[in-house]
């Protein structure tokens, strides 16, 4: 029988303009719209970055807590929100984001030179994260923008034990630069190096790199992230119109890999959110 793929969809991140791409999910309705479509194709989980009126990132709890909810009612898709944000904002904003609580939460285990920005994830913050994680039952998705984070992983497994649910999911971020490099070298050293304890990983290829990481992923046994975070081009000069497109092209090259996309339930499971 096929082995399942869990296939997560990052349907909006906070890089992009809604000018430079109006198709970009910004408001609650398309994001709402373009999660159904996307667990429609295959998708089980998504990662949430939401924007405030006038199409910019925002951590705003209210508008946070009402995307939660509205995931929750029209989709079945585990609901993760991210914990990164923007580049531009404040590390306690970001802690607040588990105030919605989501069913999972993305985890960055460091700081990352994202382009000419930097993504800052301090040690001090890592910790504080990651206990709170664990109060507010949220299940972290570990994000390893480099080599040097997957052992930082090791390093708070080993002080601060497993998080809840007992699984541990991590979801290696390639491409960006000032991060590791989105090649099949570099996806194979890192899962050589993840701690004992991870029990799933997935990856995800920034721009150009998409395809090589997705495929190398395959090869590798891991699971996939996909979405207009992270890449807005489906080959070169060919703008992606629906974060749907790219769950597609994840799902049937997941078919041709012999693994065969993972409902909501599965998903649950493996990363051990509350059902
Ligand atoms: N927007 C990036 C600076 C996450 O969602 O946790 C960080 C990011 C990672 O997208
Ligand atoms: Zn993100």
């Amino acid at each position: 029988m096929d082995a399942p793929l869990l296939v997560t969809v990052a349907p909006t991140g906070a890089e992009t303009t809604k000018e430079a791409c109006p198709q970009l999910p910004t408001t609650l309705e398309e994001l709402v719209a373009a999660a159904r479509e996307c667990e429609a194709a295959g998708a089980a989980m998504v990662h949430v970055h939401i924007r405030d009126a006038d199409h910019r990132p925002t951590l705003d709890l209210g508008r946070l807590r009402e995307t939660v909810a509205a995931l929750r009612e029209q989709t079945g898709l585990v609901v993760q929100l991210s914990t990164g944000g923007s580049v531009h904002d404040p590390l306690e904003h970001r802690l607040r984001v588990l105030d919605a609580a989501p069913d999972s939460c993305s985890l960055t285990m460091g700081t990352t030179n994202f382009g000419d920005d930097v993504f800052l994830n301090p040690w001090p913050f890592v910790v504080d994260l990651y206990r709170l994680s664990q109060e507010r039952q949220v299940v972290p998705e570990f994000e390893l923008f480099d080599l040097g984070q997957v052992h930082a992983l090791r390093r708070l497994l080993d002080r601060e034990g497993l998080p809840f649910g007992g699984r541990v999911h991590c979801d290696l971020v390639m491409g960006v630069p000032g991060g590791m490099d989105g090649t099949a070298d570099a996806l194979v050293a890192a899962v050589a190096a993840l701690p004992a304890e991870v029990t799933s990983w997935s990856a995800t290829g920034v721009g150009r790199s998409t395809l090589r990481v997705m495929l190398a992923t395959l090869a590798k046994g891991g699971h996939l992230r996909v979405g207009m975070e992270d890449v807005l081009t489906l080959a070169k000069g060919v703008p992606v119109e629906s974060n749907r497109q790219l769950v597609e092209r994840a799902v049937e090259l997941g078919r041709l890999a012999q693994r065969r996309p993972m409902a909501a339930g599965e998903a649950q499971e493996l990363l051990g959110v509350r059902s």
